[in-house]
């Protein structure tokens, strides 16, 4: 059998190339899955960009929802017809000391979808039984797309955050994390919200999905504007693909504050070790979330607290997807329909 898939191309120019391949038979623990949406997340551009090392040939793809066809003999935790997601945690050891504390996505010997093991922006995608989590009933499956990748991280990073009900928490970039950010803080967390981006389109959006305030810091000094108007943020998620912005994020929280990095520019920050020692500033990394931590994330959208905003795309506009990111053009999330523009000769 064939699959259609988008792979990064033997340069890594930051490009895909369109292939038809084998689906090749399934291991121990594995399902094939028929893939039906793939959210295109900022990270795609690193990988096919080569930002995270060269991976040419790669399926790229972190954020699918699909249908499972078929399992290896065996697997117990899937049955074909369940609607799963292939998400960024592809596996993990299941044995080291972050496997059996919480903190699977740090495993020395994790595989990553998209990037160490071929990912969904595919007809098809193999994916390890154990790891790919249910979408629970109610929940459309375009949206849950999104919350795969993009919900997830984000919840998990508010969760790193701290932030409680009532206190402030700035959202540096709004856009397919952060739009879904805004919506964890404010519904899910209980937090007051001020969001920040460089596109006033995107501060429009994230107002509509509940910012109480947004700051343009293109137009003005976002920190001191945070600063003046809520007297210092509890707490920062940066989500921005900017140096600047990370920057940003130390100067507008409060004394205590915690600022939780989420964006991968390929680039250093400035900390300032007084800012750092005097004001007791926390600067933490959060990477994706575990599967516990998605299945939560996904429950939220199937009771309706948080609602993705998402547009649909072919596989065969991936190329041109990827440009609309890189310009900041897209509003929430862009997500690859695997039937639109489909001749089904792959199936
Ligand atoms: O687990 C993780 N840590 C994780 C998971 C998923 C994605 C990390 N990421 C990373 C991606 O690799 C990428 O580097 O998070 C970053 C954002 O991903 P995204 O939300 O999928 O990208 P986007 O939709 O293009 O949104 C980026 C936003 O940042 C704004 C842009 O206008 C856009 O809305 N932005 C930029 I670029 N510079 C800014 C600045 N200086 C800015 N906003 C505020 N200030
Ligand atoms: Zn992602």
């Amino acid at each position: 059998m064939k699959m259609k898939a988008a792979v990064v191309t033997q340069d890594s120019n930051g490009n895909v190339d369109l292939v038809e391949r084998d689906i090749r038979p399934l291991e121990n623990g594995e399902a094939l899955v028929e893939v039906e949406y793939c959210g295109v997340c900022h990270t795609d551009l690193h990988v096919a960009a080569g930002d995270f090392g060269q991976k040419p040939g790669r399926v790229l793809g972190h954020e699918g929802i699909g249908i499972v066809k078929e399992v290896f003999p065996g697997v117990t935790s899937l049955k074909p017809g369940d609607r799963v997601s292939i998400a960024w945690l592809y596996k993990s050891c299941g044995g080291c000391e972050y496997c059996v504390t919480g903190r699977e996505t740090l495993c020395r010997r994790v595989v990553n979808s998209g990037y160490t093991a071929d990912g969904a922006m595919a007809t098809h995608c193999i994916v390890y039984a154990d790891y790919a989590v249910k979408v629970p009933e109610g929940l459309d499956p375009a949206q849950a797309s999104s919350i795969t990748c993009a919900g997830v991280t984000c919840y998990k990073a508010i969760k790193v955050s701290g932030v409680q009900p009532g206190q402030w928490i700035a959202i540096y970039g709004a856009g397919g994390l952060g739009n879904l950010a805004v919506q964890y803080a404010k519904k899910v967390f209980g937090a007051h919200v001020v969001a920040v981006d460089i596109n006033d389109d995107k501060l429009a959006l994230a107002q509509e999905v509940g910012a109480d305030l947004v700051v343009n810091p293109s137009k003005e000094d976002a920190a001191r504007f945070i600063q003046e108007k809520t007297g210092g943020a509890h707490a920062a998620v940066v989500t921005a693909v900017s140096r600047a912005a990370f920057n940003s994020s130390v100067d507008c929280v409060r004394a205590g504050g915690r600022v939780v990095a989420v964006g991968l520019p390929s680039e250093k920050m400035d900390l300032s070790i007084p800012r750092l020692v005097l004001d007791g500033i926390e600067v933490i990394g959060s990477l994706v979330g575990t599967r516990k931590d998605l299945e939560e994330a996904f429950q939220f959208g199937a009771e309706g607290l948080v609602v993705p905003v998402v547009q649909t795309r072919s596989l065969d506009e991936t190329n041109a997807i990827f440009q609309e990111m890189r310009d900041g053009k897209i509003q929430g999330r862009m997500v690859i329909d695997m039937k639109k523009g489909c001749c089904c000769s792959h199936s």
